[in-house]
């Protein structure tokens, strides 16, 4: 109880009532699939963290968007609550240390928390030439995965490039760049999009804080909660296409299709992700309803697969 006071003192300081935290730990819960039975049990994993699971945060080929996305959200409260229920003990973005004095960390992080560590991957791995396109510190982005991830609890993959190689596994492709899971022949979390929402990113580590246990996967591996439907399934402006008053008020059906980014290149129908339900920047806005088509960002084989984005497949 006492924990708890001084939580919700500590969000009275940042300005932020506990009204507008419930009524983010409801959008949570919500975006996690669960029913509003498990809205309390969901602030009490902020409120009063029973554990706080250490986590390894590894950087390999990106543009660290996805860190970026994830720690500057709209409101800055929502980081501090990511860090605060997670134990981050390396993360190079983050962190003071840099050079030989960050591979110490890196090191002992590893060797004291073996087996129980969650390790997040932002980027992908360089595969040709034994690795040799991506190095950190001497060691290539192969090395360091294949020792760090092999020690790990779970593997979260964060990003299209560490889900599934992303703009690295462009042709052509010289490093022979492919996503974590693929390149080190290991079973991954992933958390895709580019950048992903962080909304999933912290519904994946709450299901497991909460329920002990990683989400369900679809067939690429992403949590079914966030990756079940399609955009295109979703799309506020597919049941506008699909009124005939749309297209009365437009005058034609030409015009009416207008609405729909379908011929401007429109991927929506073959991605699958949560955007027009979460949107981005606290429920602002998405691609769509900012009027650009989604160019697929969430699948695997984004870029190749979905380029040229402004044709239609
Ligand atoms: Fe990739 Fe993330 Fe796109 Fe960038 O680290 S998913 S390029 S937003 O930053 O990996
Ligand atoms: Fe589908 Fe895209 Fe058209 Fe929306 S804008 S209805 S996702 S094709
Ligand atoms: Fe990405 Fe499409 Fe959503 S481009 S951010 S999956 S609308």
């Amino acid at each position: 109880m006492k924990e708890e006071k001084g939580f919700y003192e500590r969000l009275a300081e940042k300005g932020v009532s506990r009204r507008d935290f419930m009524k983010y730990c409801g959008f949570l819960t919500a975006t996690m699939g669960l029913s509003s039975s498990f809205v309390p049990k969901v602030a009490e994993v902020f409120a009063a963290p029973k554990q706080r699971p250490p986590v390894v945060w590894l950087h390999f080929g990106e543009c660290t968007g996805c860190s970026e996305a994830t720690l500057r959200s709209m409101y800055p409260w929502i980081d501090q609550l990511v860090l605060e229920i997670l134990s981050i003990e390396y993360h190079e973005t983050i962190m003071a240390a840099a050079g030989h004095q960050a591979e110490d960390v890196l090191r002992s992080a590893v060797k004291k928390h073996e087996g129980n560590f969650i390790c997040v991957v932002e980027g992908a791995i360089a595969t040709k030439y034994d690795g040799a396109y991506g190095k950190i510190g001497g060691r290539t982005f192969l090395e360091i995965g294949k020792d760090v991830c092999s020690k790990a609890a779970a593997v979260v993959c964060i990003g299209n490039c560490a889900c599934f190689g992303g703009i690295q596994a462009a042709a052509p492709n010289p490093g022979g760049y492919k996503g974590v899971g693929d390149a080190l022949g290991i079973q991954t979390v992933n958390v895709s999009g580019c950048p992903p929402n962080p909304i999933n990113f912290v519904g994946t580590v709450v299901n497991y804080l909460l329920l002990g246990k990683l989400p369900e996967l679809d067939w690429a591996n992403r949590p079914l909660f966030a990756y079940g439907k399609t955009i295109h399934d979703q799309c506020p402006r597919r049941s506008h296409y699909e009124m005939d008053e749309f297209v009365e008020e437009f005058g034609s059906e030409e015009a009416a299709m207008g609405y729909c980014l379908y011929k401007m290149g429109c991927k929506g129908p073959s991605t699958y992700n949560n955007c027009p339900i979460v949107k981005f920047n606290g429920g602002t806005s998405w691609p769509i309803q900012a009027g650009h088509p989604c160019i697929g960002c969430s699948e695997p084989g984004f870029w190749d697969e979905m380029t040229p984005f402004f044709e239609s497949q």
